[in-house]
């Protein structure tokens, strides 16, 4: 372990000879990440066995978070930052005469998620190990990821393979000798023995070997290395059984391909269910095995560790450890049950009906027969006591009881097997309590909690954003950077012109960062004096990139037809990913590549008025997107968006939210008042009643903006086709707009008004946006996890 720059230079110079047989000056810069980022690896490595061993000795409660997606983003700055060591690094570097940030440019996004929620999951991994709480990571090791988004020359998305490991991975460390065997398939032997207890034997199944890499996920200035478990999926050493040879390699291939495979045939949704089972199983088997290291038995596991459900995709765990607790450890049911719910607990994510999972029972039965047989038993169980509970409403056993007409609904499931349940923002929980959950509340009064999302300063101000950093550092000292409640030691100098002078020159510099980014990326140049408009998030029908893009269009028409009418400098910034089967979302993308392409081409226009899609949005460009950007588009129908944590990155790099009053917005609203956000829109309340008599045609008929926007997508204005956006056209006129898109518009068009008028006074904008920064320290994910191991998790934190 190098104690300073002359020995980090003398291992960096060593390693890499070893490694490569080479001059260094003959190795690759992708050789030489790979040989910085095992460095790095190596030094966390004595700290990641203390964490080990402390927390055996200390006896303490640790969590394991399961989630589907871990939306990492780069480690290298990060873990070099978080160990302290980055200055020695980046100098010791300069010495040898190499680039960092040339090295730091080689290491691709790890393709382990998709969107917010597995952004959240990363985020809860550096402030677990920041604030010393042990949460280790459950996951799949997605040797493609989603996908790699590359825009065509029609402005269409195509999807390619994401290979982010093809360099290597120098974060992860494969253990065998943790690999567990996962069985799928095959038939239930039932058997008694001579006390009449009941046995099974799982018979003619295909095995499946799961073998774990971890990955070290390092605390900022703390020892606490925790463990981000990575499950991949290997041929087992067990002759497949009446299967074909290469199918079944091909299949155990398939299970850790990519993040969420198409579902919408039967095949695809044995896929997804055989993802979910393989890692909550091996998960399982983990966490068992490491207890029973340091416990005589399983009694206390409630005590001594605590499950979260990141969603429903994990929500086998609940049957699962069922299983291993009866079947493999002798427990009877009511003592089994007890443990699971004492150990597990879950987070929802969503209130779109279609969203939430459901799975046909005889899918379950056949993949996993006996899952299925204790899955039957929980419903038969939890019906028995429901119906004692409200024996006045026999109906409301009907509507929560986790079998329905022969689905599996996992929500449900999710409910029943778990101590706490929490939704994501303020305004998502209460949606939580009094709709989507309504029934379960009558039976469970306390279960439901609300734990509103954070993310992480560190990444999301501190490392992608050291000028504005710097900022806060030279006004309030550095307090803010270990205690998230110091960030409103700004608010004594929002006031100050030198302080607003000083925001405004970080601002440029940043965006003139983003317009180089923007033409490195796309080739488009953009004016960084131009008011920076920006909407980045997985693109959905209701997070509205539809509004935002029939605004720029309603300008431009206004523009053309009135040569008076000229607006500011403004640049709209979109970037999203739209999920390959997702028709309507990539016509969406296809319209704004289509709107881009025509306006930022027209005389008339173009300098006020630009429009760019970035392709591939992910990790890595948002730490460049959000620090650049002076608005934050946030313009969900009211109660659609759980939360959103985007909103919360922009606020914390001072952009101004133009928003709905929907997930985390309200509290965004309610911490920094009207003056500093602008927020438009029908609310969820307004909505509740205006769905009984919406009429989206009316809209179309009463209001000549949206009258013309809307005949653009059937007239084959943008690239001649007149079909071309019929999808869309339908989708807001013969479909009723289903999200609200033309009932907002009016306001939104008033917001985006009311937002240039602020633009324009440079001072008071300024201001605005020091108040949010200052603000913002309410959405540090330092706090969230700190609720979670309170009220949630029970969790002490790790003495070293
Ligand atoms: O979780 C997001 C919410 O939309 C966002 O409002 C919230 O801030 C964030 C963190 O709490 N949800 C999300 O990212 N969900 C998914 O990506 C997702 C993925 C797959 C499926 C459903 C949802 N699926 O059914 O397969």
């Amino acid at each position: 372990m190098f104690r300073n720059k002359r020995e980090f230079k003398a291992e960096f110079h060593r390693r890499l000879v070893e490694a490569y047989g080479c001059e260094m000056e003959q190795t690759s810069p992708a050789e030489k990440y790979l040989t910085l980022g095992t460095m790095v690896r190596d030094y966390a490595s004595n700290y990641w066995k203390d964490t080990k061993n402390e927390t055996a000795s200390q006896d303490l409660k640790q969590v394991y978070y399961f989630s589907m997606e871990f939306l990492l983003g780069r480690m290298l700055t990060s873990n070099l930052k978080n160990l302290g060591i980055y200055d020695i690094v980046t100098e010791g570097l300069q010495e040898l005469g190499i680039s960092y940030q040339e090295i730091a440019d080689q290491e691709n996004d790890p393709g382990l998620g998709n969107g917010g929620l597995g952004r959240l999951a990363a985020c809860f991994m550096d402030s677990a190990a920041s604030e010393n709480y042990v949460v280790n990571g459950n996951c799949i090791r997605y040797r493609a990821g989603l996908f790699r988004q590359f825009i065509n020359k029609y402005g269409e998305q195509v999807e390619m393979p994401d290979m982010w490991m093809r360099i290597g991975n120098p974060w992860e460390i494969r253990k065998l000798k943790h690999a567990v065997d996962v069985k799928f398939y095959g038939q239930i032997e039932v058997s008694y023995d001579e006390n009449g207890d009941m046995h099974f034997r799982h018979r003619h199944a295909s095995h499946v070997l799961a073998v774990p890499y971890d990955m070290p996920m390092i605390g900022a200035h703390t020892k606490t290395v925790n463990t981000l478990r990575l499950w991949s999926a290997e041929p087992a050493d067990v002759a497949p059984r009446d299967r074909d040879y290469r199918q079944y390699l091909s299949d155990v291939e398939a299970i850790c391909l990519n993040v969420y495979p198409d579902d919408s045939t039967e095949e695809g949704k044995y896929l997804r269910l055989k993802q979910e089972y393989f890692f909550v199983c091996a998960g399982v088997h983990s966490i068992v095995e490491t207890h029973l290291k340091n416990h005589p038995s399983l009694d206390n596991l409630g005590e001594k560790v605590a499950i979260q459900l990141n969603d429903t995709h994990p929500v086998l765990v609940i049957p699962e450890l069922m299983r291993v607790l009866m079947d493999e450890y002798g427990y009877a049911w009511d003592k089994a049950w007890q443990i699971v719910k004492e150990t597990v607990s879950y987070t929802n994510h969503t209130v779109m009906a279609e969203a939430l999972e459901k799975w046909p029972m005889q899918y379950i039965e056949n993949l996993l027969p006996r899952i299925a047989m204790i899955i039957s038993e929980i419903d038969r169980r939890y019906c028995a006591w429901a119906w004692q509970q409200c024996p006045d409403d026999p109906d409301l056993v009907s509507r929560t009881r986790p079998l329905r007409d022969g689905t599996l609904h996992m929500a449900a499931l999710a409910l029943i097997g778990s101590h706490a349940v929490n939704g994501v923002a303020g305004i998502h929980t209460e949606i939580l309590k009094n709709d989507l959950f309504r029934d379960q509340v009558r039976l469970y009064p306390h279960l439901i909690q609300n734990k509103t999302n954070g993310v992480t300063p560190r990444r999301w101000l501190m490392y992608c954003n050291p000028e504005l950093r710097k900022l806060l550092d030279d006004t309030i000292g550095t307090a803010w950077e270990k205690d998230y409640h110091h960030f409103e030691d700004l608010l004594k100098h929002v006031d100050d012109p030198s302080v607003q002078e000083a925001f405004l020159d970080v601002k440029q510099v940043r965006k003139e960062k983003l317009a180089a980014y923007v033409r490195d990326l796309t080739g488009e140049i953009i004016d960084p004096s131009s008011m920076i408009d920006t909407q980045a998030k997985r693109l959905h029908a209701y997070k509205r990139q539809l509004l935002n893009i029939m605004q720029v269009i309603y300008l431009y028409q206004r523009m053309k037809r009135d040569p008076s009418f000229r607006i500011a400098p403004h640049t709209y910034l979109f970037a999203a990913k739209a999920a390959s089967s997702y028709t309507f979302a990539k016509s969406v993308i296809k319209l704004i590549n289509c709107v881009a392409a025509k306006i930022n081409n027209d005389p008339d226009t173009r300098d006020v008025l630009k429009v760019v899609f970035l392709p591939n949005y992910c990790v890595t460009m948002a730490e460049t997107l959000v620090p650049g950007s002076d608005v934050s588009e946030q313009i969900s129908t009211a109660g659609k968006e759980a939360s959103g944590t985007g909103n919360m990155k922009f606020m914390m790099n001072g952009a101004i939210t133009l928003g709905t009053l929907d997930g985390a917005n309200v509290e965004i609203d309610s911490l920094v008042g009207r003056d500093n956000d602008v927020i438009f829109g029908h609310t969820v309340e307004e909505l509740n009643t205006l769905q009984y008599h919406y009429n989206a045609y009316d809209y179309y008929q009463q209001d000549g903006r949206i009258h013309d926007v809307l005949d653009t997508l059937i007239n084959g204005f943008w690239n001649g086709s007149a079909d071309e956006f019929r999808m869309i056209y339908d989708e807001l006129i013969t479909r009723n707009d289903t999200y609200f898109v033309l009932a907002d518009f009016d306001a939104y068009v008033k917001a985006q008004e009311e937002i240039a008028r602020r633009y324009a006074s440079r001072n008071t904008w300024a201001r605005s946006c020091l108040v949010n920064i200052a603000r913002s320290g309410y959405f540090s994910s330092d706090r969230t996890i700190e609720e979670y191991a309170h009220d949630i998790w029970d969790l002490q934190k790790l003495h070293f």
